[in-house]
């Protein structure tokens, strides 16, 4: 078969390292060749450039700066793991892509839309996901989630996880509206629930989505950006 792109996305602690781990464990169950992956990072150059944008060190430089260290690194990615497993017949499945972008620098970072379009069009180059699940939550609970969560992590929030709850809030509802604009691609998921509630929700997604690529033989399904 040829190979499926799925991304996950969602606030802080909705559960999309945990949901993507399940997913993998019962697609491997099944056969499938599948690839973990996650952004910012996901490849050696766009690993490199998350630790710049999770410590902080570019906040001062300003959103833009940001967005273009996220679209560099997404370049990066794609170019070097997602497009070559994609091309091979794999299963990608992705913690965070082009939405976090679009919601947290776009609408929770202010910048013109125009702006991230542009970066997201060079960025992706038309590996746009054949699937995105959005794990929905109220922001208090994923945040609680991340803080009570044991490890390196916890003790060490990154630049994102400082920032006021009101924000996560916003961020919310815009991966909701996002949804909305985009039907066909984008899924939400209730992620105030039980985990293996949740890995039963998306499977039930994610099947018809391997079953097409499997029946059709096509090509990736992903949507060329004009
Ligand atoms: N960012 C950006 O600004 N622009 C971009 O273009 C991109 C990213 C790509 C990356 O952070 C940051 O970069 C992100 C946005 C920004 N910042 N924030 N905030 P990251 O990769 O370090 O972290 P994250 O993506 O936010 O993920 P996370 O905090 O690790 O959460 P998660 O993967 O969604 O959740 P989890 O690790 O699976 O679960 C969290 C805890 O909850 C854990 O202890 C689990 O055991 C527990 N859990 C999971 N599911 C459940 C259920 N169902 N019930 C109860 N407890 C659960």
């Amino acid at each position: 078969m040829k190979g499926r792109f799925i991304t996950f996305e969602g606030g802080e602690g909705a559960g999309k390292s945990t949901q993507i781990q399940y997913l993998a464990e019962a697609l491997r169950t099944h056969g499938y060749d599948v690839v973990m992956t996650r952004e910012p990072g996901g490849s050696p150059g766009a690993e490199a450039v998350r630790h710049v944008l999770l410590s902080g060190a570019a906040e001062e430089f300003g959103v833009r700066m940001e967005a273009i260290l996220f679209a560099a690194a997404r370049s990066d990615h794609v170019e070097e793991l997602i497009r070559p497993a994609i091309e091979a017949g794999k299963v990608v499945l992705c913690d965070r892509f082009m939405d976090s972008s679009r919601v947290y620098q776009g609408v929770t970072g202010n910048l013109e839309p125009e702006f991230v379009t542009a970066l997201e069009r060079v960025a992706v180059n038309g590996m746009v996901p054949d699937l995105t699940i959005i794990l929905d939550l109220p922001a208090e609970v994923g945040l609680a989630r991340a803080k009570a969560r044991s490890g390196e992590k916890a003790a060490n929030p990154d630049r994102y996880e400082k920032e006021d709850p009101t924000i996560h809030e916003k961020r919310r509802e815009a991966f909701l509206e996002l949804a909305a604009r985009e039907p066909d691609r984008c899924k939400v998921v209730n992620g105030n629930q039980p985990a293996d509630a949740i890995a039963q929700a998306i499977e039930k997604l994610v099947n018809p989505v391997l079953a097409e690529a499997q029946s059709m033989g096509s090509d990736h399904a992903g949507t060329q950006q004009s």
